[in-house]
């Protein structure tokens, strides 16, 4: 089998990729380890950069997000029992879409069946070779039978725990991480949600947030311990813990009912440098982490693969690598800034025991200096709602 380029992983990283190269008319070939209702049973990401949202139509898969996403033009910061807007619209012209990651990568998949386009589901043992020359392949094992794909590039789109940045010599690669002291313990339940905007809450007992998938389905999340086990939190204690770090005149609106997921993230920082080894290339999470604070994550994502598309694109089109030689430098100044953003926006939110009490203190005198600032705020929202590509 040979094809111009293996895309590794089938989260939304890899599936935009495989879908902007086909709009292109590059080929290419995705190689999933899960299944692809695993993949789907994830719940991720809800917020949507505009950037993306354009990235999705390029695709051909923008009509259910612009028929189904809801258009957010502020969002909420709450502390100290009040409720402050970060007016998007006004500052920077633009709005987020909340669309669930689920529903993007639906979407994407519908494409690539539609498209005819070929996807390995369930591949055992995959492994990259020969990509620091000029001929790589990649090798997996498919029902005990073991299958080869040569290809001209190999794109890595597997995820923070994936085989892409790990078959990289350790002497070719620089990583930077921060582990924060805590995690998010997250829960989706088909409760309409208190609002139809997103709510971040800084609060003595710890973070909030409230965000949504639909106007009946709530998406609710509180910082929790490392040591908590999902099997600690009863849905009545969730409940009980999201309702007492709102401010009442939110907390009033919850209507509580059972999860239909429930699930704790650990947060952290991580980026990885260079993104481009030889004839691979990583993209989205393999790359880089960031906290959840920001909804930066899958954006971040979308960004890579929209940059890597192009150049790809031209490379096959005008038989220039210049914008393959560029790629690493542009997707990383991006990065960078979405890691600075999620990084801070993280620090100012939560709860962190080891700052004490004078850290709580400097958290609400820059949560009041944000809100009584409009250079502050619009420095938030130009931020919140992406930078440009
Ligand atoms: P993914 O989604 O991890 O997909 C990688 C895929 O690669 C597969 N894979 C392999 N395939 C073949 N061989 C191997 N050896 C493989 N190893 C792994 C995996 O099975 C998987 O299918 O990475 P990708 O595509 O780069 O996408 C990144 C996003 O998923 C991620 O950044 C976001 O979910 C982060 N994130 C958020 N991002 C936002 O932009 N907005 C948000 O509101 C937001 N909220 C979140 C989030 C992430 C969260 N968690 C759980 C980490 C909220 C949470 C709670
Ligand atoms: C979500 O809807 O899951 C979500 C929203 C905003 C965030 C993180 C996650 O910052």
């Amino acid at each position: 089998m040979r094809t111009p380029v293996a895309i590794i992983g089938a989260g939304p990283s890899g599936l935009l990729l495989g879908q902007l190269l086909h709009t292109y008319g590059v080929d290419n070939v995705v190689i999933e380890q899960r299944s692809a209702d695993y993949v789907l049973g994830r719940i991720r990401a809800g917020v949507l950069e505009q950037v993306t949202v354009d990235l999705l139509h390029e695709a051909g898969v923008g009509q259910r997000v612009q028929a189904e996403g809801l258009l957010d033009d502020h969002f909420v910061i709450a502390f100290n029992g009040q409720v402050h807007n970060i007016d998007l619209l006004a500052r920077t012209g633009k709005r987020v879409t909340v669309y669930g990651q689920t529903e993007v990568t639906r979407d994407l998949m519908n494409a690539r069946a539609a498209a005819g386009l070929s996807t390995v589901y369930e591949a055992d043992d995959v492994a990259l070779h020969g990509f620091d020359g000029s001929s790589p392949y990649v090798t997996w094992r498919k029902d005990g039978v073991e299958q080869r794909l040569d290809c001209d590039w190999i794109a890595g789109c597997d995820g923070y725990h994936g085989v892409s940045r790990a078959s990289v010599p350790a002497d070719k690669i620089q990583t930077f991480e921060k582990v924060y002291p805590f995690g998010w313990l997250g829960i989706l339940a088909d409760v309409p949600p208190i609002s139809h905007e997103i709510v971040y809450a800084n609060h003595e007992r710890g973070f909030a947030l409230a965000s949504l998938r639909s106007p009946t389905r709530s998406r609710y999340y509180v910082q929790c311990s490392l040591q908590d086990q999902v099997s600690d939190w009863s849905d009545d204690a969730f409940w009980a813990e999201f309702a007492a770090r709102l401010p009442a005149a939110l907390a009033d609106k919850i209507t509580t009912g059972p999860s239909i997921e429930k699930s704790i993230a650990p947060l952290r920082s991580f980026v990885a440098e260079p993104m481009r080894f030889g004839r691979l290339f990583l993209a989205g999470d393999s790359a880089h982490i960031v906290p959840p604070t920001g909804a930066k994550g899958l954006n971040l994502a979308a960004g890579d693969v929209g940059l890597l598309s192009r150049a790809l694109a031209e490379f096959y089109k005008e038989k220039s690598s210049a914008a393959l030689d560029d790629y690493s430098r542009r997707a990383l100044a991006r990065v960078w800034k979405a890691e600075r953003f999620s990084w801070w926006f993280t620090t100012m939110m939560h709860r962190f025991p080891e700052n004490g009490a004078f850290g709580a203190r400097m958290q609400i005198a820059e949560l009041d200096y944000l809100m009584s600032s409009e250079a502050m705020q619009t420095a938030v929202a130009e931020n919140y709602v992406g930078l440009p590509l």
